[in-house]
C-alpha cells in the first residue's frame, strides 16, 4: 500500500475515514451553475492545492517521464523531448472529491494520445498507471486516456505549470474526479491487468465519474 512514501498521515487519514463512512463530506450544492456542477461540488475560489503533504523539486533540466511495460518502444523523456512532441490546448472543469471544483482551466500540453503514437502500446495494453515524483500512483483503463482531453500539462491559465500543482509536467483527466489527474509526472506503465493506486486501495473509486458522486468504493 505505498508504505514507504513518507505523506502526512492526517492528510491521508481524513479522507480514509470519508471513505470508510462513504458519505459525502459536505452538504449538497447551493451553486446556481448546477448544469455544470457534479452532485456534492461547488465552484472554488482560485486553485486549491491537495496532495499528500509532500512537494517534490523536479525542474526542467532533472525531470524524466519513463514510459514502460506494454509498449513496442518504451522511452524515458526528458524535458525538451516532451516539448517537441505536438503541442495542444484544451479547455476544461477539474472536479475534486473533496467536493471543489474549478471551470474554465486553460491548458497547454501534450495528449496523451499522441504520446501513445511515439511509444507505440501493444493491444494487449489495457490498463494505464501514472507514478509520480512524490511516490503517488494513480491507475486508469487505456479507453480513458485517450480521449481528446486527457493532457500530459505544462500551463494553466497562460503560465507554467506551478510546482505546487504539480510543475513541470502533470496528468489532467477532466472526466475522473481529479486524484486520477498525477501531479509531477514520472512514469507511465502500461499493465494488461489493473492495478488500483494510492487512493484506489484506500477506499476511493476505481472509476472516478464526478457526474456519477462516484467517490467511494463500495
Ligand atoms: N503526485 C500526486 N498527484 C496527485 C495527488 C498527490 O497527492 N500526488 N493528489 C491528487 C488529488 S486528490 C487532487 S484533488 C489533485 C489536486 O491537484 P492540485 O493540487 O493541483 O489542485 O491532484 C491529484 N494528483
Ligand atoms: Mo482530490
Amino acid at each position: 500500500m505505498n508504505d514507504d512514501i513518507p505523506f502526512d498521515a492526517r492528510i491521508v487519514e481524513a479522507k480514509i475515514k470519508w471513505a470508510r463512512q462513504g458519505r459525502k463530506p459536505y452538504p449538497p450544492p447551493t451553486s446556481s451553475r448546477k448544469d455544470r456542477l457534479p452532485p456534492g461540488q461547488h465552484e472554488a475560489r482560485g486553485w486549491p492545492v491537495l496532495d499528500l503533504g509532500i512537494t517534490p523539486t523536479v525542474t526542467p533540466e532533472t525531470f524524466r517521464l519513463d514510459v514502460t511495460g506494454l509498449v513496442d518502444r518504451p522511452r524515458s523523456f526528458t524535458f525538451d523531448d516532451l516539448m517537441a512532441l505536438p503541442q495542444t490546448e484544451d479547455v476544461s472543469d477539474f472536479h475534486c472529491v473533496t467536493t471543489w471544483s474549478t471551470f474554465d482551466n486553460r491548458w497547454a500540453g501534450i495528449r496523451f494520445r499522441d504520446l501513445c503514437r511515439d511509444v507505440g502500446p501493444k493491444a494487449s495494453a489495457a490498463f494505464v498507471t501514472f507514478g509520480s515524483y512524490d511516490g503517488y500512483t494513480t491507475n486508469l483503463p487505456f479507453d480513458a486516456c485517450v480521449d481528446d482531453d486527457v493532457l500530459i500539462v505544462h500551463a494553466w491559465n497562460g503560465r507554467p505549470l506551478e510546482r505546487v500543482h504539480g510543475g513541470p509536467f502533470r496528468m489532467i483527466v477532466p472526466k475522473r474526479y481529479a486524484w486520477k489527474s498525477a501531479k509531477w509526472l514520472r512514469s507511465v506503465e502500461f499493465h494488461a491487468d489493473d492495478r488500483p493506486g494510492f487512493w484506489e486501495v484506500r477506499g476511493y473509486s476505481n472509476t472516478a465519474f464526478p457526474f456519477d458522486d462516484d467517490r467511494f468504493s463500495s
